[in-house]
């Protein structure tokens, strides 16, 4: 690629992507509502609100890639969601229709499918269950990347990324951790895999623990190398969750439990 577009690059995976993937393209331009700071020469930095249509226009010419981090990242009320993870979405799927369709890979979540229990494994084509605003951001998000593709042939992988975190820290992470090194090679095969299409993939770590399942997508060649079984010892040290806690009855675990964030008064 010429230039990979990472939106989000001032978030918790953006400050690590923008270092790991440097060689995956001969420029990478980070993008945030936050300003920020090129490091070295082959770096880009743009501030934009995805809410702000001419902005991600802008944003988006001249990139042959687009890893779309930016957003949202945890249950808020309803118009920060609706700003950033719904009309930003909008904005980023127009403004890529503009320039040429590059390849886009969409920082979904487990918090699409939040409400299943842990019980069950999931291929990817199960019926959504979310749980809360910001896991139907997310779905609505996988939906827009599938109409564009039906549509105008843009492609997406919908990564529905678990915990992505350095270390798995909790009982529920021995589940769902997605190493950073593992994300970092799914993306690459993302952007190099010659056909691509819109699937939607589980971002996670090779844990014998995980309740999801990747077949659908094995034509892709990646394999996640760590495990997050080598904390086991340590975390069940710190005591393990009581059999109710939706830490280990809930995929997306306390998530089911929060309310719907208001910032308005009830009509
Ligand atoms: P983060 O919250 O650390 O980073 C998100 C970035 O988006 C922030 O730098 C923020 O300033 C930026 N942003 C927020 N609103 C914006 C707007 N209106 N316009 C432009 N930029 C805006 O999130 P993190 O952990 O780095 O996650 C990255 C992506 O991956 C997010 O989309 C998140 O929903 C998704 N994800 C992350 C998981 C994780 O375990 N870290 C799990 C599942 C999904
Ligand atoms: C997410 O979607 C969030 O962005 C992240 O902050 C974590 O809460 C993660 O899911 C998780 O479920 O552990």
């Amino acid at each position: 690629m010429k230039r990979l577009l990472i939106t989000g690059g001032a978030g918790a995976i953006g400050r690590v992507m923008r270092k790991r993937l440097s060689g995956l393209a001969d420029a990478i331009r980070l993008a945030d509502i936050v300003t920020l700071t090129p490091e070295h020469d082959l770096e880009e930095c743009i501030q934009c609100d995805l809410a702000d249509a001419a902005a991600v226009n802008a944003m988006v010419a001249d990139c042959d890639g687009i890893l779309h981090l930016g957003g949202i990242s945890v249950e808020r009320p309803f118009d920060e969601i609706l700003h950033a993870n719904i009309i930003g979405m909008y904005n980023l799927y127009e403004a890529a229709r503009a320039h040429g369709h590059p390849r886009i890979l969409f920082a979904s979540s487990n918090h699409t499918v939040g409400f299943y229990p842990q019980t069950q494994r999931l291929g990817a084509d199960e019926p959504l269950r979310p749980d809360g605003l910001y896991g139907v951001s997310k779905g609505y998000g996988e939906l827009l990347a599938r109409m564009y593709f039906d549509k105008f042939g843009q492609e997406t992988a919908s990564v529905r990324i678990g915990s992505c975190t350095k270390e798995p820290v909790d009982y529920r992470m021995l589940s769902s951790w997605l190493s950073y090194e593992d994300f970092a090679t799914l993306t690459e095969r993302v952007f190099t895999v010659p056909v691509l299409g819109c699937p939607v993939i589980w971002g996670v770590s090779s844990n014998p623990a995980s309740w999801w399942d990747n077949s659908n997508a094995a034509w892709l060649g990646w394999q996640p190398r760590d495990s997050a079984e080598n904390w086991r010892e340590t975390i069940e040290a710190e005591g393990i969750p009581s059999a109710n806690d939706p830490l280990v009855t809930r995929q997306g675990g306390r998530f089911t439990e929060l309310p719907i964030i208001t910032n308005k008064p009830p009509v």
